[in-house]
């Protein structure tokens, strides 16, 4: 290895998933990812080389893949869902999922629920167009429901203003408002130049924790990374710790080659608090899926220092 790594270090089995585990797939990518009933589970966004799956047009379909050691999955043939990079959020016993809705309308969020991981339910929509993945955190502050969401899309040669996270609260999921401005891409850190992206914030003693990914421009194009941000517990609304350094970037072949170069995506991550470590399962390259794990007090530490 030429460089270091910075507090997520990945895993020597990398990439733990990739297309030829599934017949068919030309690439498997960005998973949501939680535990349920002891095992991991992610929501792996599978891209079929013909388009087609079980004869059907799809495209994309969401399947689950479950494992008990967190490295090796066994994937659920079955589409869970129509369409990729799920973000899930366990609020009480239900386990919201929003994943954005392709197609000529533009791409906005449709959130959906289950209990069990087998059958997903539709709610509603609770985005409109360019807002891909609103991020929804585990429990109500001050009596409302939470998310982080990114409102507007950069537009090639067009980036200021379009690529930042703002926050809002519900009474019940459904209805949203009383929009914030949380943080603007490219805001002291070089990882997330043009654009960020946010996942489900989750529960620290320090804070919110959100693992975000940023786009930053290259002469040879886009290339992204991802940082992580803190957020104060009672007031989401304010920043209280971000990393400078990015916590993992494009450098191993399989995250610097595929169907789309220089990407490391993360749709979410996984704390171990017992362990004090957080795992996070990323999409590399938009071809395969990687696993690279950290100390979550360092990362803490890293957010609160590098502010
Ligand atoms: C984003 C999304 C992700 C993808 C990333 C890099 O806009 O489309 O699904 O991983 O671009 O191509």
């Amino acid at each position: 290895m030429y460089y270091e790594e910075f507090i997520l270090k990945r895993h020597l089995e990398n990439p733990i998933i990739k297309p030829k585990d599934f017949p068919g797939a030309r690439a498997i990518m960005n998973p949501g990812q939680t535990m349920y009933d002891g095992k991991t589970i992610l929501l792996i966004s599978v891209m079929h080389r013909s388009g087609l799956y079980r004869g059907k047009e799809v495209g994309a379909t969401t399947h689950v893949a479950e494992s008990t050691d967190g490295v090796h999955f066994k994937i659920n043939p079955d589409p869970f869902l129509q369409g990729i990079d799920t973000r899930v959020t366990k609020i009480e016993d239900t386990y919201y999922i929003v994943n954005p809705a392709p197609g000529e309308w533009g791409t906005y969020g449709l959130l959906h629920k289950t209990n069990d991981f087998k059958k997903c339910e539709y709610v509603e929509t609770i985005s409109l167009p360019d807002n891909r993945v609103p991020s929804l955190f585990p429990e109500k502050i001050n009596g409302k429901y939470m998310r982080v969401d990114r409102p507007y899309r950069a537009q090639p040669g067009i980036w200021t203003g379009f690529g930042n996270l703002w926050l809002s609260s519900s009474p019940d999921l459904m209805h949203w408002g009383c929009h914030r401005p949380l943080l603007k891409a490219g805001e002291g850190a070089g990882w997330g130049g043009i654009k960020i992206g946010p996942t489900p914030p989750i529960k620290t003693e320090a804070g919110w924790l959100m693992i975000t990914h940023g786009v930053s421009a290259s002469t040879c194009g886009l290339r992204y990374r991802l940082g992580a941000i803190l957020m104060d517990l009672d007031d989401p609304a304010k920043i209280i710790g971000k990393t400078r350094s990015h916590i993992l970037a494009p450098y191993e072949q399989y995250e610097l080659c595929g169907c789309v170069p220089n990407v490391v995506f993360t749709c979410g991550a996984i704390p171990d608090y017992d362990k004090d470590q957080i795992r996070v399962y990323y999409g590399s390259a938009d071809t395969c899926i990687g696993l690279a794990t950290g100390s979550l007090s360092e990362l803490i530490e890293a957010c609160l220092k590098e502010l």
